[in-house]
């Protein structure tokens, strides 16, 4: 699609009603605006589908769904995952709660990564709200991995074709160990699975680079050495900032992102007087995806 102005106004005509689409940045991400997420009706998920594939991930502000109404929303994309490690919400297993309290400095999901890429069939999309933030700080940023696939050099695009990583959760059943607040679901498993470092997206039809520094370990069949070095120059590229959006969250904001076609870094810049002193809670579904294909 071709924009004229970073602000499409869609007319939605079965519903008599303008959304509005605002590009985040020139990468990715828009917001949207005219659209009620508690609409579970066939042609406002279409709708909501077709932004997602479109955006890799989008944003809609003011949108005040219950955790039921959040679930219900979260299944029209697909079956739902429970997360490896950490616990549901009482009476919402698939339902993550991601607290940060007021004198805690991490975030929980800091670093690039894509959401449970050692999983044999990593997640496919996330619903997550905004419950409380701080007034500055914690912000989400995503980077458009189909963008870096098609603006990667030629001679990288050479080495990793029909080339697989391997994904490894090794450290991650312990994340939640640095919050308070989070609980552990018990489980230390560590799982590890080979995945294509360039994945079709079947719904965009995109290729994707598919690695990530949180948990991608080793290129398949390559020295570890070499691995590293290149494993290194893609991660730089994956970061580059033209390739991504930013998101400032407000109470009760929801994002959607497509994880086979984004990398997302939560921020943790809560410094004294500033974000810090500050509680930041966010609830989180995530649907479960297929296995990553050439
Ligand atoms: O809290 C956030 O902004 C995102 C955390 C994260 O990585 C996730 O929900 O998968
Ligand atoms: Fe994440």
């Amino acid at each position: 699609m071709i924009y004229n102005s970073v602000v499409q106004l869609i007319f939605l005509c079965k519903k008599n009603i303008y959304m509005e689409v605002s590009l985040v940045s020139g990468a990715c991400g828009a917001e949207i605006k005219g659209v009620d997420l508690k609409d579970t009706s066939q042609s406002n998920i279409k709708t909501i589908k077709n932004l997602l594939f479109e955006h890799k991930v989008i944003f809609f502000r003011d949108q005040n769904i219950n955790q039921d109404e959040q679930i219900n929303l979260s299944k029209c994309f697909g079956p739902l995952e429970k997360h490896a490690y950490v616990k549901g919400l009482e009476g919402y297993p698939e339902i993550v709660r991601i607290i940060k309290e007021p004198y805690e400095q991490n975030a929980w999901g800091e670093g690039w990564h894509s959401d449970v890429s050692y999983n044999p069939q990593p997640t496919m999309a996330v619903i997550l709200k905004s419950v409380e933030i701080p007034p500055t700080g914690g912000d989400t940023m995503f980077s458009n991995m189909e963008l870096a696939y098609e603006t990667l050099d030629d001679d990288i695009k050479e080495r990793i074709i029909d080339k697989k990583a391997i994904h490894d959760s090794r450290g991650a059943e312990f994340f939640v160990e640095d919050y308070d607040s989070m609980e552990s679901n018990g489980n230390i498993k560590v799982y590890s699975n080979e995945h294509p470092i360039v994945r079709t997206n079947p719904d965009s039809g995109q290729k994707a680079l598919f690695v990530n520094y949180m948990y991608t370990r080793q290129i398949v069949g390559m020295d570890k050495k070499e691995s590293d070095i290149l494993l290194k120059k893609i991660y730089k590229h994956q970061e580059r900032l033209d390739l991504t959006c930013r998101f400032k969250w407000t109470p009760n904001a929801v994002a959607i992102w497509d994880n086979r076609s984004v990398i997302h870094y939560a921020i943790a810049d809560f410094f004294p007087n500033r974000g810090l002193g500050f509680k930041r809670v966010m609830d989180r579904v995530a649907v479960m995806g297929e296995r990553p294909y050439q």
